[in-house]
């Protein structure tokens, strides 16, 4: 393939989490869009209730109090001049959308406690710019007395109850269903190629379902006509309980928890898991089938101790380990792949939970959010970490591209933690999470010539920054990895042939 093919291939999607327009708009066209990511998932672009107890926490955003465009990333013409400068370059946005509930009833009343200075008043589940009024809301179908959820085993309270204490929407009405539908059309309308839906679990499918066929084809400017929105719903599934993924599969791409749960227990090695075990990732380990799992190491709540994961969730925290899963993702055929973009927050853990897990974006003092400064390394400071600019995750977001479309081939593993696969003839990707070094000859499938490890280095100019690797006629090359390389993964693919 050329260039232009690779690049029009890609798919990794990547969460600026509490990123600012204008810096997104500024990272496609300088990063995204040449380093081959396909789009950006935003953090929800609609208004929402100001917290200050604490202080403007990042899950305020999940507290809607209009639909109006205006948040801490900044103003809907900040939002619009995003869109379109991310669709010029081919980058896709997509826009987190909060449609299950509005704020919790104890967020007061006003107009100065909104990100957009509308009225709302809370108690009275009143939200004029909507608007909505107490009778769009499910207190009356709730089954428990608390009108909260109590348990997730009743798919009547998860669905009917308020989660976490957040006003539940009745999307059973027509009146809530098409201003949610208006909402979600604003957006396409104005560029954005699709949503990640929060919250679909506690949303009943057939309203999803009704929902989405109401959505408009996306902005012809930037689209094939016809084209639909891209739609992943967050359900969290981890097999114990009623509410099922495959509930929400036939009209979206689902989340798949599973994955970094289970594939950050391998890496760390816990219960006699071991990398050779993953020859058979994907739906035998009892994940969604590929084509519809929206797959990711970590995202912005299990990275904190929210949602759900638990302890073998890799974060950027442990950068070796780190590196080492998002290679394996980015080069695995299984899912849609989703890469985290972080900010650094003080961890104060007590009795096992981290106090300071509702941080907020770095900010000045009057709660308004920092920009992204790019340092001369590429890197990122001010405390936003950018794991998508880490050069390994960087290079595999190509190696991707590249591969896309390729079956799994000539898999190789020793029995414990030292794997090695290829895709097609067009990739090969050699792991070490042994503790002693990896030393063998393995059939790569690649064309003879020398190629670049996108790992240690790159090519640029038709130079390698990093190891070489020699293919042979016969297709098998050497690799050697130390176990204590900080990087102890060499991936190489055919446009990476020096
Ligand atoms: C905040 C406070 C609460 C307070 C509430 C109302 O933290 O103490 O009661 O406000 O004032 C985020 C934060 C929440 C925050 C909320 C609103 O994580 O802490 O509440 O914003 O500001 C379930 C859901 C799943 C949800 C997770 C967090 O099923 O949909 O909980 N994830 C999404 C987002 C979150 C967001 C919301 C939904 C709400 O990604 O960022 O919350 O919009 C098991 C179950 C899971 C369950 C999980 C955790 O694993 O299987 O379904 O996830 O437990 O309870
Ligand atoms: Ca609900």
């Amino acid at each position: 393939h050329s260039k232009r093919q690779i690049l029009q291939s890609s798919s990794t999607i990547v969460h600026l989490f509490e990123w600012r327009w204008n810096d997104i708009a500024e990272e496609c066209g300088r990063y995204l869009a040449p380093n081959g990511f396909g789009a950006v998932q935003i953090s929800p672009p609609s208004e929402n209730v100001i917290v200050t107890q604490p202080w403007r926490p990042w899950w305020e955003r999940y507290q809607p109090v209009s639909y109006n465009l205006c948040s801490r990333s900044g103003t809907e013409q900040e939002l619009r001049d995003m869109i379109c400068k991310c669709n010029a370059v081919g980058v896709k946005i997509y826009a987190d959308v909060v449609i299950n509930h509005m704020c919790a009833p104890d967020m007061g009343e006003g107009r100065r406690r909104s990100t957009c200075g509308s009225f709302f008043n809370a108690s009275k589940r009143e939200f004029p710019s909507v608007p909505y009024t107490a009778s769009h809301f499910n207190d009356d179908k709730c089954p428990t007395l608390s009108g909260n959820i109590e348990t997730y085993q009743d798919i009547y309270q998860v669905r009917n109850c308020r989660l976490v204490g957040l006003l539940d929407l009745a999307q059973d009405q027509e009146h809530v269903r098409g201003r949610i539908v208006d909402y979600m059309n604003r957006l396409v309308d104005m560029g954005v190629a699709g949503f990640r839906v929060d919250a679909c679990k506690h949303m009943w499918p057939e309203d999803l379902k009704n929902i989405y066929s109401k959505l408009h084809d996306l902005n012809a400017t930037w689209f094939p006509h016809g084209s639909r929105p891209l739609i992943y719903q967050e359900v969290i599934d981890l097999g114990d309980e009623p509410v099922k993924a495959i509930e929400y599969s036939g009209l979206g791409l689902v989340t798949e928890f599973k994955y970094g749960a289970m594939l950050g227990s391998v890496i760390r090695k816990w219960n006699q898991g071991k990398l050779a075990d993953l020859k058979t990732w994907g739906e035998h380990w009892g994940l969604l089938p590929s084509d519809e799992a929206l797959v990711f190491l970590d995202n912005h709540d299990n990275q904190r101790g929210h949602g759900a994961g638990g302890a073998s969730v890799v974060t950027f925290r442990e950068p070796r380990i780190y590196k080492m899963a998002v290679a394996f993702m980015l080069a695995h055929p299984y899912g849609v792949p989703r890469l985290m973009s972080s900010y650094r927050w003080d961890q104060r853990v007590v009795g096992g939970k981290d106090q300071n897990d509702w941080m907020g974006p770095p900010s000045y003092p009057d709660g308004s959010t920092k920009p992204v400064p790019i340092q001369p390394d590429g890197s990122c400071g001010e405390g936003w970490v950018c794991e998508h600019r880490w050069p390994s995750i960087r290079n595999m977001v190509m190696f991707h591209n590249v591969v896309d479309g390729e079956p799994l081939a000539n898999w190789w593993d020793n029995g414990e933690n030292q794997i090695a696969f290829g895709r097609g003839n067009q990739g090969f990707i050699v792991i070490n999470n042994d503790d002693c070094p990896l030393d063998v000859t393995l059939y790569t499938g690649l064309a003879e010539g020398t190629y670049c490890d996108v790992i240690s280095g790159q090519m640029s100019g038709g130079c390698c920054s990093g190891k070489q690797l020699t293919v042979r006629k016969d297709g098998r090359a050497h690799f050697t990895i130390s176990h204590s390389d900080p990087d102890p993964v060499i991936a190489i693919h055919t446009h990476s042939k020096l």
